[in-house]
């Protein structure tokens, strides 16, 4: 990723979204405030969009080769759009998926689901991601000792039309 690429904890978005939760998806937002936070906390990016969004991952350990990884991102835009996006589509206007960097081809490696999805003056269009997995689907490079480069791509299907996609930085870990 671009130097503009940073860790940032971006608790003030967060804590928005925990608002937008609790009006849309009680049992969600209780599941995602009991996540534990990652030793260095989420990974944020925006390198080719300065401004008009925010895109984050982290992935946590919760024990016996367990993880979950999430996804983060706002969208800035108006409420009435972000609004209208959401209403269009159902409910959910994103695609999100996990994959494994790699030097010539970046392998396909998961989708997450939709914790939550809203709207604000703040922050536009917002929405989390979230999928618990065992260690071996994060383990993208098998070799002994091979570390592993995950990134999240959020498409945004516009259901009045065209599409946006973003891209976190890589979350580096070995994990087999
Ligand atoms: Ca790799
Ligand atoms: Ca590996």
């Amino acid at each position: 990723m671009s130097t503009t690429t940073s860790r940032s904890h971006g608790r003030g978005r967060r804590r928005l979204l925990r608002l937008a939760a609790f009006v849309v998806a009680p049992l969600a937002a209780i599941t995602a405030l009991a996540a534990p936070a990652h030793a260095d906390g989420p990974l944020c990016g925006n390198a080719r969009d300065p401004g008009g969004h925010n895109v984050c991952m982290w992935i946590d350990a919760l024990g016996d080769d367990i993880y979950r990884v999430h996804v983060g991102i706002d969208v800035h835009m108006s409420v009435q759009d972000a609004q209208a996006i959401i209403d269009g589509s159902g409910g959910n206007p994103f695609v999100t998926k996990i994959f494994g960097a790699d030097p010539f081809f970046d392998n396909a490696e998961f989708n997450l689901g939709l914790v939550v999805i809203g709207a604000s003056q703040e922050a536009g269009l917002s929405a989390d991601f979230e999928r618990i997995v065992p260690k071996s689907w994060l383990n993208e490079d098998p070799g002994p000792g091979d570390r592993d480069e995950l990134f999240a791509r959020v498409v945004l299907n516009d259901p009045r039309g065209g599409s946006r996609s973003f891209r976190t930085p890589e979350w580096r870990q070995q994990f087999g």
